[in-house]
């Protein structure tokens, strides 16, 4: 198997990141976007094809959940997919510089492979020495807290003290706002259960451009289905998973990105969060399906 088809350890994934900006230097920089908990950097790639200012751009996030590996082998191979050029990401580079952030939960990651696989949050101290992490993706500023998450620092969905209180979502946050008036379309990787889900997460309403997300999904399903015989559900997230507020989708989707997407990876449940390294090809193939879909009928709206 190749480098992308396995699983890779932090430290591994950082020097890939080094290496991958270093073999590129025309086409991609490593963008330092903050820093963890426990003070490991928030790198991201910048991904740009062309030096005209102002360019529209679009971001992905993986690793928001730290046992979701998936996530962080989805933004290795679409940065390795991207720079061996292929034709369609071709198009969508010229019209839009992409960033993309592999890991934003380093220190759940590194927990992954050390001491607990099924570790979700991050690994910031409570008040209770018994309890670690916040979950990120219900830290952000959208319905914070309501139903759907939890103000105790035991539970899997705790919300945090307050929103962005965290270094991970806080960083992500300033960088999204940084960049809002270029940013377009804002796409979160997680696993599992195969859904292509929009905002709102944290309300049963409809987003103001509900159908508009709901053709561009339907579509990314339609072609995934066609190409590689999955099926993926789709549609806002409160009425196709569950209802969960804070979520990062939701938040970007406030801030006026109004494209704007977590896609949940394989797979429907047989091996879940430990999919093994054999499916992740397919299963990167799948989403980048997905995000080259949603990407083009961006431009075409845009
Ligand atoms: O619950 C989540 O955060 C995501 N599912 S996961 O199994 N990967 O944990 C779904 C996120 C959907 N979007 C929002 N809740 N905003
Ligand atoms: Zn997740």
């Amino acid at each position: 198997s190749t480098f992308y088809e396995r699983y890779h350890r932090l430290e591994d994934i950082y020097d890939w990141l080094n290496r991958t900006a270093h073999d590129n230097p025309r086409t991609v920089k490593t963008i330092l976007v903050g820093s963890s908990h426990e003070k490991r950097p928030l790198y991201a790639l910048k991904l740009s094809f062309s030096d005209r200012p102002n360019r529209k751009a679009m971001w992905i996030d993986c690793g928001i959940h730290a046992r979701e590996w998936i996530s962080p082998a989805f933004c290795l191979w679409f940065v390795h997919h991207v720079s061996t050029v292929k034709v369609e990401i071709t198009d969508i580079l010229n019209n839009m510089d992409v960033y993309v952030l592999p890991v934003m939960n380093p220190d759940g990651y590194k927990y992954t492979w050390t001491t607990n696989r099924m570790w979700r949050k991050n690994r910031a101290p409570s008040h209770n020495p018994k309890c670690v992490g916040v979950d990120l993706n219900r830290n952000f500023d959208a319905n914070w807290c309501t139903e759907g998450a939890l103000p105790y620092p035991c539970s899997e969905i705790y919300c945090g003290a307050f929103p962005e209180s965290e270094p991970e979502s806080r960083a992500v946050a300033d960088f999204l706002r940084e960049h809002k008036d270029s940013i377009q379309l804002y796409i979160s990787i997680h696993s599992y259960s195969q859904m292509l889900l929009f905002p709102y997460s944290c309300t049963v309403e409809e987003a103001g451009n509900h159908n508009d997300l709901l053709e561009m999904v339907q579509e990314a399903a339609r072609k995934i289905r066609t190409f590689y015989r999955s099926t993926y559900k789709y549609g806002a997230g409160a009425k196709t998973i569950y209802l969960a507020p804070g979520g990062s989708d939701d938040w970007a989707y406030d801030l006026g990105i109004k494209y704007s997407f977590t896609f949940e990876l394989q797979d429907r449940g047989e091996y879940g969060f430990l999919l093994p390294p054999s499916r992740i090809g397919n299963a990167c193939n799948e989403a980048l399906t997905a995000v080259k879909t949603i990407a083009l009928k961006v431009m075409e709206k845009t």
